[in-house]
């Protein structure tokens, strides 16, 4: 395999057992995968089937797996049974930088991308990890992560530099974290050990409240909690259903700092290739799905907090006042600051035209209907 820059070392807890390990077992399809031609095509009573490969950075059940799902469908439906379309969940095929290489290569055509991970190949994705950028009415966000010209033109023009084809941008939820103590100011992270995804920028999202973040894989996160070699994780609520993080931690802290943001990608060859009537099926196909997946994470992360408190009572839920949450806005400004160091005029670019975006989208939100 050729050498690229999504080489990830990673942390490894020999001897962890964790049963969330054996829902996302890596890898086993991965070299098989690879020995396939991209898109291959079968036949069935005579007509020629094309098989797409989208692949998931979440198990079955999540907020991911449903909107693959429905690609799924309306796909196989739109193309009249031409287009069989096969989801592989997470661990299938490896971890999220592993789906990315993969995606590149072509060994697959769509997947999801979370700029938590693809952070480390595309730099400027990282302003979805600063604190405290996104509106907190949720529905704004979704407006602004479909229409953005910041996102949508500026990020298709980064993608396709690092080849890849983004598709959309969508919310997953807020971002929650899971401790074992509680949390109301920045200085209770003092030496905290918090599990964070792998791309840069999270470690200085969380070394500036004074935590020691540690970057590790999605399948590790459970496992390191049992073991306590980490004190705390963040993530969505349905994830930390799903994921069982909630069977490992003693407090949920609501901030509402952080949307959890994924994109849909293409690779850009296989997408090139197809006739523009497919290629127009695809961008309707995920432009429909906005409202749609909008619904789902927002069932799912009432509802699962609803089972977590079910399963465990004991859990303690902290949601932070509006002077807690203060304090963390203004720990977090600094790290703005060491974005537009980080990744350069264009990405600094790019944060100016989203605030300004999401500003004037609850300026609508506010104004009379
Ligand atoms: O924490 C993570 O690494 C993962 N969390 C979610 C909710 N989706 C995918 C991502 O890789």
């Amino acid at each position: 395999m050729i050498a690229t820059p999504f080489a990830l070392k990673r942390a490894r807890f020999p001897g962890a057992v964790s049963k969330r390990l054996t829902r996302v077992s890596l890898g086993p399809l991965l070299a098989a995968l690879l020995l396939l031609p991209a898109c291959r095509a079968s036949f069935s009573s005579g007509s020629k089937i094309e098989n797409w490969r989208f692949a998931i950075e979440e198990i079955q059940g999540s907020v991911q797996d449903l909107y693959a799902q429905k690609f799924k469908e309306l796909i196989e439906k739109k193309s009249g049974g031409k287009i069989k379309v096969t989801v592989y969940p997470y661990g299938s095929l490896g971890t999220s930088d592993q789906v990315t290489e993969q995606l590149h290569l072509g060994a697959i055509q769509f997947a999801m991308a979370s700029p938590g991970h693809l952070g480390k190949l595309i730099p400027e994705l990282q302003l979805f990890l600063l604190h405290f950028i996104f509106s907190e009415d949720n529905r704004v966000n979704e407006a602004v992560l479909a229409n953005s010209h910041a996102l949508n033109q500026r990020f298709a023009e980064l993608y396709a530099q690092k080849g890849l084809k983004l598709l959309a941008f969508f919310p997953e939820g807020w971002q929650v974290w899971t401790t074992r103590k509680p949390i109301h100011v920045p200085d209770d992270f003092a030496g905290l050990k918090m599990r964070v995804m792998t791309s840069p920028m999270l470690i200085e999202a969380y070394e500036a409240y004074g935590a020691n973040p540690t970057p590790l894989p999605y399948s590790e996160v459970y496992s390191a909690l049992q073991l306590e070699m980490i004190d705390g994780q963040v993530n969505p609520v349905f994830a930390i259903e799903e994921m069982g993080f909630y069977e490992v931690t003693d407090y949920l802290v609501f901030a509402n700092h952080a949307q959890f943001v994924t994109s849909v990608a293409s690779n850009p060859r296989f997408f090139a290739a197809l006739p523009p009537e497919r290629q127009a099926m695809v961008r309707d196909t995920v432009a429909d799905l906005n409202e749609y997946i909008f619904s789902v994470q927002s069932e799912f992360n009432s509802e699962r907090l609803k089972t977590i408190e079910r399963r465990k009572p004991d859990i303690q839920i902290i949601r932070l006042d509006e002077d807690e949450r203060e304090r963390f806005r203004r720990a977090s400004l600094k790290v703005r600051d060491e974005y537009v160091n980080m990744v350069g005029p264009t990405g600094a670019a790019i944060l100016d035209e989203l605030l300004d975006e999401i500003a004037r989208a609850e300026d609508r939100a506010s104004g009379p209907s």
